[in-house]
């Protein structure tokens, strides 16, 4: 499974509005298939799987992230080739929560008599998956707030600005996270102090994020350097966007901040890393909308200067505290990430 999460990696970022899934086929205690999900409208990950195995897959035993579908979607049923090809034993990570699959695929495999395992590593898996998750049971992609701050818990700067803060890992890693993300959000005040390009860069086979900015009054200048045909502008429903337009941005216009998160999922948006400055990061924040945390911390002083969040004080019994928290040295810096909404 642990290979098989591996290869649903390879897809992240590139198959909304479907799940990033793998799949490893195993037979007398070798490989003989494994395949991923590269994105939608293509084949699932069994099917590259059963391809590449061929006759191999008889008797075999495959490994799949997610349960294998028993619909008829825009690719046939997998649970049918799986079937067809002799596989004689199913492990899952995880149930598909899409209402024409939930648990039927599992159903369909086990009334044909093949032995079916469900729950292996099913936590890495979830949360692998999260974006595909939040956006069919919640019409809104799966939001991630990552910010980099000093040990006194300041952000130095903005946007690109955040460079100076942490090292050239944490940099990477925040490079690794616009790969896998399917967008990648700013305020407008950030467009205007720092003009970041929101773009991938140094990871090899990468793939930009789409660029969202939240601008409710189209103050984004045309010769901004995240504006490019594709990227979201998010306004209030009655500003004047036509400029944005002619200038190839997708308008989404919403009177509040779920109701634009809704219009991004209708965009078949499935994740978004928040990455631009501490005045949108704390709108979500205040209504509930940040799912997960990736900070990035410094081993250095400030003194002085920006907290990533300045909403309103609660009492410490009110703190939102973080689930499943996880650390991770990055050179000279620490990453924390932990979630705060279920997936
Ligand atoms: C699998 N293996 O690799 C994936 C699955 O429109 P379709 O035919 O591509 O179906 C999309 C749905 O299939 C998606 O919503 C999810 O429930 C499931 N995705 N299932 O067995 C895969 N990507
Ligand atoms: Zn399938």
């Amino acid at each position: 499974m642990a290979l098989a999460l591996e290869e649903a990696a390879r897809g992240l970022g590139r198959t909304a509005p479907n799940p990033p899934v793998g799949c490893v086929l195993v037979r007398g205690g070798a490989v003989v298939g494994r395949g991923f999900h590269p994105a939608a409208g293509e084949p699932h990950a069994e099917v590259f799987a059963l391809r590449e195995a061929g006759e191999q897959a008889r008797g075999a035993a495959a490994y799949v992230t997610l349960e294998p579908c028993s619909h008829l979607g825009r690719t046939p049923p997998c649970v049918a080739a799986l079937i067809a090809a002799g596989v004689s034993r199913v492990v899952v990570a995880a149930l598909d929560p899409n209402p024409r699959v939930a648990g039927r695929g599992v159903g369909r495999l086990r009334a044909a008599g093949t032995e079916v395992v469900v729950g292996v590593r099913e936590a890495e898996a979830v949360r692998q998956q999260a974006g595909f998750r939040a956006l069919i049971t919640r019409g809104r992609p799966w939001v991630v707030y990552k910010y980099a701050v000093t040990l006194d818990g300041k952000v130095a700067a903005r946007g690109e600005g955040n460079g100076a803060v942490t090292a050239a890992g944490a940099r990477a890693r925040v490079m690794r996270w616009r790969n896998e993300l399917d967008a990648v959000a700013v305020g407008v005040g950030t467009v205007l102090a720092d003009d970041p390009r929101l773009t991938t860069r140094g990871v090899a086979g990468g793939r930009d994020p789409r660029p969202v900015i939240f601008d409710r009054r189209a103050r984004t200048p045309l010769s901004a350097r995240a504006l490019r045909p594709g990227t979201v502008v998010v306004t209030a429903p009655d500003t004047d966007t036509a400029p944005l337009e002619d200038a190839g941005a997708t308008i989404v216009r919403a009177a509040t901040l779920p109701g634009a998160l809704r219009g991004l999922g209708q965009l078949h948006l499935s994740s978004l890393l928040l990455e631009g400055g501490p005045t949108l990061a704390s709108a979500f924040f205040a209504e509930g909308l940040v799912d997960e945390v990736r900070a990035l911390i410094a081993p250095k002083l400030l003194g002085a200067g920006l907290a990533p969040l300045n909403g309103p004080p609660r009492g410490m019994a009110d703190a939102a505290a973080l689930r499943a928290v996880q650390l991770e040295s990055l050179g000279p810096d620490v990453l924390v990430t932990g979630l705060l909404n279920d997936i």
